[in-house]
């Protein structure tokens, strides 16, 4: 490809040699290869480690899939191949792992739907008792066995600062056994247990549950958001976390085609929209302050987001339901300004803990 956009160019047989330039060298796979090793993503490194690899039963253009792929092949660079890996049950353990067979190509265990985040407490601490500070242990699971089921582990494994890295795929809903809500569902969405009826427009509206800012909240080292719209910084999250000790939370929105009603190939783009219109703000948080957000390039509203997915066809039907969308902007924007997501976040640098809480406790 040359660096016109795409157009033909045409290399005169001068006599010189004719300078190609090449354009996407932001890529992952050929145009990674085009920049500093340093600066190369992980997946473009042909020794690169395909932690999750071919054979796996996910749906087609399943964000899950996507995210955990970039997610382990950066935690395997980083730990040196010396890596275990706890997953709750759920889509990501159903569609890797049917037994007797698995796609990953790593140490990994399969624990209960609610104890992931206590199994990889448990193996840290056998590691710690072997010496062997130089494996690495990450838990990882879907927003149910995260947010609600295996909350409660999680939160000693905070509270005990073990050193676990976590990695929540959020796919907003229980998608292993049917779509069902969870905590981070959001306001409206439909699910087999939040059907729009009448004037009830699906999920409930309230706070929903913030892990990433709870997570804040135990003071752990280091906690981030990503999405898998931008697998660079994904990658750069990952190795990050990688870099301290005591436990770490990365937060990665995963759209889910089966259980958001979206088209296969929309598992990417949905994510990017989830950023850009503020619905999801991405950030980084270092010992319970924001230090970095990943700042809105093109605002959009909200409504871009929602009408390609069906879970969110009921407000748009008939004469649609105008007022949720806007309360749904209104959440949108209400993270713009807590997070400073136009701005680059240099207000919400300033921000420190106390006022992170007593913004939510107002409902602001
Ligand atoms: C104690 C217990 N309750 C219920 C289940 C059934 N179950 C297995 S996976 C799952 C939902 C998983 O949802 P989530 O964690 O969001 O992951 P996803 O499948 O969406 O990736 C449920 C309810 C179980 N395995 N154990
Ligand atoms: S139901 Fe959703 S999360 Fe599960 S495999 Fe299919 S697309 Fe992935």
């Amino acid at each position: 490809m040359s660096a016109n956009g795409g157009k033909s160019e045409r290399h005169e047989l001068s006599g010189q040699p004719q300078k190609v330039a090449f354009y996407q060298t932001g890529t992952f796979a050929v145009g990674g290869r085009l920049l500093d090793e340093e600066l190369r993503s992980v997946q473009s490194d042909p020794e690169r480690a395909n932690a999750i690899t071919k054979g796996h039963r996910a749906c087609q253009g399943c964000g899950e899939a996507l995210g955990a792929r970039y997610a382990l092949d950066a935690a395997l660079r980083a730990a040196d191949g010396q890596l275990i890996v706890a997953n709750a049950t759920g889509c990501l353990e159903v569609f890797s792992t049917p037994y007797p067979e698995s796609s990953w190509r790593m140490a990994w265990i399969h624990s209960l739907f609610g104890n992931a985040p206590a199994v990889a407490t448990g193996i840290a601490a056998a590691m710690r008792a072997k010496g062997r500070t130089d494996v690495r242990v990450i838990g990882q699971g879907g927003d149910g066995g995260t947010v609600d089921i295996g909350f409660g582990c999680l939160s000693g494994m905070f509270e005990r600062n073990d050193d676990v890295l976590y990695i929540c795929y959020d796919n907003q809903g229980y998608m292993n056994t049917g779509v069902q809500r969870s905590g981070a569902t959001p306001p409206a969405a439909r699910t087999a247990t939040t059907e729009p009826i009448g004037q009830h427009a699906g999920n409930q509206f309230g706070q929903g549950k913030n892990v990433p800012l709870i997570a804040m909240a135990h003071e752990i080292p280091y906690v981030a958001t990503a999405t898998v719209a931008e697998l660079r910084d994904l990658e750069h999250k990952v190795t990050r976390a990688m870099e301290y000790r005591g436990a770490r939370y990365i937060h990665v929105l995963v759209p889910c085609p089966l259980g958001w009603g979206s088209a296969t190939n929309e598992a990417v783009r949905l994510a990017r929209l989830a950023k850009e219109s503020g619905l999801f703000p991405v950030f980084e948080a270092v010992g319970g302050a924001v230090t970095s957000v990943s700042p809105i390039r093109h605002k959009v509203p909200v409504e871009e987001y929602l009408r390609p997915q069906k879970r969110f066809a009921h407000l748009f039907a008939g004469d649609g339901m105008p007022e949720i969308v806007e309360r749904l902007q209104a959440h949108a924007d209400r993270n713009i300004a807590r997070f400073g997501l136009l701005d680059g976040g240099e207000e919400a640098r300033e921000l420190d803990l106390l006022d992170a809480l007593a913004l939510a406790e107002r409902g602001v």
